[in-house]
């Protein structure tokens, strides 16, 4: 698979990349190292050995994720370091624009070094799952489920996506799961952007990775669609634009969601949309189950039958659609439907694939099921590949079945074409000039009134998203390979199995403040 891409902005990184960068549980590591007596030390190699041969697999597998692991740590520290320059470069430019008195400067530049002191001393304090209550689950994927906690410490609420480390080692996810982590850390180096779920801490232990995530209470796009079949234009319009908004932002920190569907737009307590699950984590590109790509392969050569290619009533293809929804949302191998046909093919793409899902989007929000469903996953496979020659028949039958205006046909259409003049191709610019978002205010819009605002009634209030029953406790399959099981944990050598999986602990800065508690005045640094 291609691991990164080239677009108008420059290079892109996929949910796919593995990006070795920014990690700091290498604190932790290093103690572990430390810990060890030399003689035993299985990363110690012998100099005068040349032949790396005579090494056994432990010795090797232990050498590379020590030398991962000290990569790891020089990268983290350079980057923390160049954060926090930034931090202070930010504040001396904030100062300058409101041309501040020495003496605020000063106060202002003493309240920084504080919190710095804090987010050094905050970064050491060791979160485990243990660290949370569990209040209930609130969504269940192939690798793991989210729930919503609360702090032991704070009693501060929080989503926790909690990831089976050794189902996607078993799937070869680990790659998924690390950018996830890296653009939602990115997230908030870069501003705290709103249309991005955001990221308090992520960190490990032997057999999962967290995730402590803002909970976003409104539930997702999914259930809204299914509670209410279609949306006015009206609605259509805020939403579409919302997600436009949100996609340009992450394409602008150079990333492509490439999964972008109704389940992964949450929303939040006012109604308006956050973009979540960076992970592709309902299971696309595992080597258990097919890809996308080699599903459609497969059936490639195999010609449809005419049954097959009779396109069903409305109202078949609607009921069968809300048959398979959910089912489908929470299966390995997803739903095909919002993914671009390029993407299928893996002949290479960009972030346009992220404009053709919208188009799908939109269309399943006026018309109440989206363009290529079909009964099977190979016919919407067929219907996405032949789009050129499938959709002119969908949208006559979309006409038919609910009204559609001019505009709202137009853009459609020009989301679900070719990539190279599909429209956002050259920048989010051209989609918010459509004729379909005129008199849409792009720059308020995240202030503007949403057209369902979400019944919230607490902090822990989960009415808003499906009830899943709690599963037996179980014991994590043993994580592949295991050389050192039977020593003490903090013994514990690293091995092949945590090289993937080094560096994913992560702090945010701005959160440590809130989450526990600060010296000095807490508007100090506020402008
Ligand atoms: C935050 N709040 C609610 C649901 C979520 C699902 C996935 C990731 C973050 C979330």
């Amino acid at each position: 698979m291609d691991s990164s891409t080239t677009t108008t902005t420059g290079t892109v990184k996929q949910m796919g990349e593995l990006s070795i960068k920014d990690n700091d549980d290498i604190e932790q590591q290093q103690q572990e190292y430390s810990s060890d007596d030399d003689d035993e030390c299985d990363c110690e190699i012998d100099e005068n050995e040349q032949d790396i041969s005579t090494y056994s697999k432990e010795t090797l597998d232990a050498a590379i994720a020590t030398k991962v692991s000290i990569e790891q740590y020089y990268t983290q520290l350079f980057k923390s370091l160049k954060e926090r320059e930034e931090r202070r470069v930010f504040l001396e430019r904030k100062m300058e624009e409101l041309s501040l008195k020495d003496e605020q400067r000063s106060i202002k530049r003493r309240e920084l070094d504080r919190r710095e002191t804090e987010y050094i001393k905050s970064r050491r304090i060791r979160l485990t799952g243990h660290s949370f209550e569990s209040i209930k689950i609130i969504g269940r994927g192939a690798f793991g489920e989210v729930r919503l906690v609360r702090m032991k410490k704070n009693n501060k609420v929080f989503a926790m996506k909690k990831l089976d480390k050794s189902k996607m080692i078993e799937r070869q996810q680990t790659v998924h799961v690390r950018s996830e982590r890296d653009i939602l850390a990115d997230n908030n180096i870069n501003g705290n952007n709103p249309w991005i779920v955001s990221l308090y801490y992520s960190f490990q232990d032997t057999y999962y990775l967290y995730l402590i995530m803002e909970y976003v209470p409104g539930g997702d796009m999914m259930t809204q669609l299914i509670k209410y079949d279609t949306f006015t234009e009206d609605a259509t319009r805020f939403y579409i634009a919302e997600t436009v908004l949100a996609l340009h932002s992450i394409h602008r920190m150079n990333y492509i969601h490439r999964d972008i569907k109704p389940d992964n737009l949450l929303i939040d307590n006012k109604g308006h949309i956050k973009v979540s699950d960076f992970g592709l984590c309902t299971g696309l590109e595992t080597n258990r189950v097919p890809t996308l790509a080699e599903i459609y392969k497969k059936y490639q050569g195999d010609n449809l039958s005419e049954d097959d290619q009779t396109l069903q009533g409305r109202s078949a293809r609607f009921d069968s659609w809300k048959r398979q929804r959910r089912v489908l949302a929470y299966s390995n191998v997803g739903t095909p439907d919002y993914t671009a046909p390029e993407v299928l093919m893996q002949n290479g793409y960009s972030a346009e694939c992220d404009w053709w899902s919208v188009g799908v989007i939109m269309f399943e929000m006026l018309v109440g099921y989206p363009p290529f469903c079909s009964e099977t996953q190979r016919e919407t496979y067929h219907k996405i590949m032949n789009w050129k020659y499938t959709l002119p028949k969908i949208m006559e039958e979309a006409k038919a079945e609910v009204s559609l205006s001019a505009e709202a046909q137009d853009l459609i259409e020009r989301f679900l074409t070719d990539p190279n003049r599909r429209i956002g191709a050259n920048g989010a610019e051209e989609i918010q000039a459509h004729p379909f978002f005129r008199g849409v205010n792009w720059k308020t819009l995240r202030e503007s009134t949403p057209p369902i605002i979400p019944t919230v009634t607490s902090a822990t209030d989960t009415s808003n998203f499906d009830h899943y029953d709690e599963e037996p406790a179980h014991v994590p399959a043993e994580p592949i390979p295991q050389p050192h099981a039977q020593e003490s944990k903090s013994r514990r050598k690293i091995n092949s199995f945590d090289i993937p999986f080094i560096g994913y602990t992560y702090r945010n800065f701005e959160a440590m403040r809130e989450q526990f508690g600060t010296i000095g005045p807490r508007e100090t640094l506020k402008f």
